[in-house]
């Protein structure tokens, strides 16, 4: 995890202070990339405990084209939550009578995942994210781009054509209003020497919460797609545009890069399932996770 500490040091010598639409301001760089050979152990953050059960069901939850949070609140998975719950208080002008993280707000959002898991109409009309990753990696006007990109690395390995794009520019109106546009814009698999290699190109990057999540989530996808195509494992290639520190993660990101590495866990996959779409939770065991403890930090809506 030397490559993540790196890019983290990189940013508070390097980076420029700059405002955004969440008002809290970071300090960003422009460009950068890290690469994780995943033969090493799985690339999860050992300087601080990253929750994987939220990456593995955000991921599944993704492949299964799914784009409502009903599936990940039901599953304990919260890291979606704050999105089309702002939304949901903007629509009914409740947000100025609700300061954010106040007591009455977290009791409101408490309510809210409550109606979402309980109430099916509640979560189709308020839990939506909009055309976010499930619905262009499966459904991108038409096109399931995810069954393709499977289906050419096993026919046709050397292409350099196995790309995937999140990046609708048509829907990208309609993203913002509800969830994001996508993060993690784009992607390509490259095959040589039987190993099965990724890179991500990341257009933002909230380095200290959201990159943890995005290399261990990326990583994992090429595991999968690796063992459903036989091919054996190359490397994760992480490229980035604006990776930024939120100033309001300074002081954890400074208590990060104090402590020592330790040794990457394993990652262990249910060697039966050969079908793409078939994974369950259940087929996932992380190995030998021995982490130092969370680091709380808030996420910019
Ligand atoms: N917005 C911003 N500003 N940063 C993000 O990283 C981000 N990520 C999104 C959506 N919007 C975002 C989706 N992914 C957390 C991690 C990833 C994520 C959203 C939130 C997060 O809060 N992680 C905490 C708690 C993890 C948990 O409860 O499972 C962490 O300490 O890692
Ligand atoms: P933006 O749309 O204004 O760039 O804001 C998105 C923020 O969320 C930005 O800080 C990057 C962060 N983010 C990640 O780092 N990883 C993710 O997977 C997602 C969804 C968001």
């Amino acid at each position: 995890m030397q490559q993540y500490h790196d890019l983290m040091r990189h940013i508070l010598d390097q980076g420029t202070l700059k405002e955004n639409r969440t008002g809290i301001n970071t300090i960003s760089v422009f460009g950068y990339q890290m690469r994780f050979n995943l033969q090493e152990g799985f690339p999860l953050v050992t300087t601080k405990k990253v929750h994987l059960k939220s990456i593995i069901h955000e991921l599944l939850w993704f492949i299964a084209g799914d784009t409502n949070i009903r599936y990940l609140v039901e599953n304990g998975v919260n890291i979606w939550n704050e999105w089309p719950f702002q939304n949901y208080l903007n629509e009914k002008g409740l947000s100025n009578k609700l300061p954010k993280y106040s007591d009455a707000w977290k009791a409101e959002l408490q309510n809210f995942k409550e109606q979402i898991i309980t109430d099916e109409s509640f979560a189709k009309e308020w839990g939506e994210l909009g055309p976010v990753y499930g619905r262009q990696w499966r459904n991108f006007e038409g096109i399931d781009q995810m069954a393709q990109l499977i289906e050419d690395i096993k026919r046709n390995p050397n292409s350099r054509r196995h790309i995937i794009s999140a990046w609708n520019p048509k829907d990208i109106p309609v993203m913002a209003k509800s969830g994001l546009p996508p993060c993690h814009t784009l992607f390509q698999f490259y095959v040589a020497d039987n190993k099965l290699s990724c890179q991500l190109y990341q257009r933002s990057a909230d380095v200290f919460l959201g990159v943890p999540f995005n290399i261990a989530s990326y990583a994992l996808l090429t595991m999968m797609v690796a063992q459903v195509c036989d091919l054996e494992l190359g490397d994760f290639v992480h490229t980035f545009g604006d990776a930024h520190l939120y100033e309001n993660h300074l002081d954890q990101t400074k208590e990060q890069l104090s402590r020592n590495f330790r040794a990457l866990p394993q990652m262990k996959i249910n060697p039966e399932v050969k079908d793409f779409f078939s994974f369950k939770f259940e087929d996932f065991e992380l190995v030998n996770y021995d982490p130092h403890p969370a680091i709380r930090a808030q996420v910019a809506v």
